[in-house]
């Protein structure tokens, strides 16, 4: 057989013609049809890209989207016809999360990563305005992931466990009313970020003319609120026409169980009802079928390769944006890498030195401020000690005052002390000599008892004299004075003299 190929004309430009200069000519000449003479080999490069994929097994993520109890695990139970994990929802979450779960799957020869990612308590909330927030989340980081990994240095693409989502589901609630506004918002903000393609869930609630109401409603209402969902392609002659009679028919409703039931001679996965059964793999029965055939046998390359070109080179050239980098200058001319990273370190440094300006000025008004403060409050604590100092000079000079008064006082009882000691020794002689003279005349004559009660009064004035303590007053010669002291006095009272 012989096989035509295109050929460069430059490579026939004449020896001695460097390298680099034939590589450049080469961008730019026109190609040519040549004939081969026979069989080379190179028509086995599909058959090696098979080859290849296969031993390098292939991954498809897949994210379901709907309210708690909807069936999105059921459905994904029947999609892959095995049981996954399955861990029931609580309607008590407080916020919507993400639970990612990667299974290995083999079909003949081929491997798969399945990465199934359900929502938890999705429209539980009373308050459903976030609700689409964690979902653009984890869209997002699986992309940011894969950028990171494609800006290293050392990439390693090759094994990296791609977890971008391929595909969403959406689930919507058999109501055969319209959409809910939580559906239309969550889906209005995947529809750049991800292959949506909506479904009815539970299909087997509805009745034929409603789900038929049903799905034309949705579809107008998805095309009057902006809401791009993924199209099958119709490029590719091969499913063409079944891809674009499956896009009238969307959205798909579907029916999910693993349960066997027997349906004529034959087991077959359906949902048991009293009145009859819902068979999940007949097409007049639900949309099962064309939501597999569709998924996972037509076009699961499509949604890969949709992934990979349309929504993750979207993410990844707003961020290249956000970054700073750009194709074109403000001419239009190419714009290189190292002019960009000069650029855009040039503009950090710029930044860098601003902030840094700006802290350092912020420092010193603080230090300024601190400053003004403290010697305000030295001034306060000055002034303070200054009135302390005052008063306690004041206070030294009025104790200085009641020293003098005191030393006064005790200088004049001093001196009246003196004299009365004086007074007292005069009149204890007096007493002593008037003592001599009674004793004398008792002893001359014999006297009335009166007389010589008289005599032992004063006798007894004598002794209580000389005993001080128990007189009430200060000293000896106060009590000379004041007789009310004398009389009082416990050793007059007693008798005892
Ligand atoms: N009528 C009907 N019931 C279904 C269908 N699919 C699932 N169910 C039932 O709905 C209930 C919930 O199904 P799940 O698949 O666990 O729902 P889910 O969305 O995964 O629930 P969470 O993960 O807890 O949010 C189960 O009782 C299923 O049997 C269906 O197509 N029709
Ligand atoms: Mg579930």
């Amino acid at each position: 057989m012989i096989s035509s190929v295109s050929v460069p004309r430059a490579s026939a430009v004449g020896i001695g013609v460097c390298k680099t200069f034939m590589l450049l000519h080469l961008q730019h000449e026109e190609k040519r049809n040549l004939t081969l003479g026979g069989h080379v080999g190179f028509d086995s490069l599909p058959d090696q890209l098979v080859s290849k994929s296969v031993t390098q097994g292939f991954c498809f993520n897949i994210l379901c989207v709907g309210e708690t109890g909807i069936g999105k695990s059921t459905l994904m139970n029947t999609l892959f016809n095995t049981t996954f994990e399955n861990e029931e929802a609580s309607h008590y979450q407080d916020g919507v999360y993400l639970r990612p779960r990667t299974y290995d799957l083999q079909e003949s020869n081929v491997h798969l990563k399945l990465t199934i990612v359900d929502t938890v308590g999705f429209g539980d909330q009373i308050n459903k305005e976030e609700s689409y927030k964690p979902i653009v989340d984890y869209i997002d980081t699986q992309f940011e992931n894969y950028l990171q990994e494609e800006l290293k240095i050392k990439r390693s693409l090759y094994n990296y466990h791609d977890t971008r989502i391929h595909i969403c589901l959406y689930f919507i609630a058999p109501t055969g009313h319209s959409l809910k506004s939580l559906d239309l918002v969550t889906m209005k903000k995947l529809d750049s970020k991800v292959n949506v393609i909506p479904i009815i869930a539970k299909a087997d609630t509805i009745s034929k003319s409603e789900l038929h109401k049903f799905k034309i409603k949705i579809m107008s209402e998805l095309v009057s609120n902006g809401v791009q969902i993924y199209q099958f392609p119709t490029d590719d002659d091969t499913v063409a026409e079944i891809n674009s009679s499956m896009n009238a028919l969307l959205p798909f409703a579907v029916v999910g169980s693993i349960e066997e039931v027997k349906v004529g001679n034959k087991m077959v996965r359906a949902r048991q009802y009293p009145w009859g059964v819902v068979q999940v793999e007949n097409e007049s029965h639900c949309d099962f079928v064309k939501l597999r055939e569709m998924l996972l046998r037509v076009n699961m390359e499509d949604l890969r390769e949709q992934t990979h070109a349309r929504h993750y080179e979207l993410y990844r050239r707003c961020k290249l944006e956000e970054m700073g980098f750009k194709d074109t200058d403000p001419d239009s001319q190419p714009f290189s890498l190292q002019e960009t990273y000069e650029a855009k370190r040039k503009e950090f440094l710029g930044d860098l030195q601003r902030k840094e300006e700006e802290m350092r000025q912020m420092f010193v008004n603080k230090v300024k401020e601190t400053e003004a403060e403290l010697k305000e409050k030295e001034r306060e604590l000055h002034e303070k000690f200054e009135q302390l100092k005052r008063m306690h000079q004041e206070e030294k000079r009025k104790v200085e005052e009641k020293r003098r008064d005191l030393e006064e006082e005790m200088n004049a009882f001093n001196r009246k002390k003196v004299a009365t000691e004086t007074l007292q020794a005069q009149s204890l002689q007096g007493l002593q000599q008037s003592l001599r003279k009674d004793k004398d005349r008792k002893n001359r004559s014999v006297k009335t008892e009166n007389q010589s009660g008289a005599a032992l009064s004063s006798s007894k004035v004598m002794i209580a004299r000389a005993s001080v303590e128990p007189l009430n007053c200060d000293s000896w010669w106060q009590a000379m004075q004041c007789c009310t002291c004398l009389i009082q006095s416990a050793v007059w009272k007693k008798g005892s003299l």
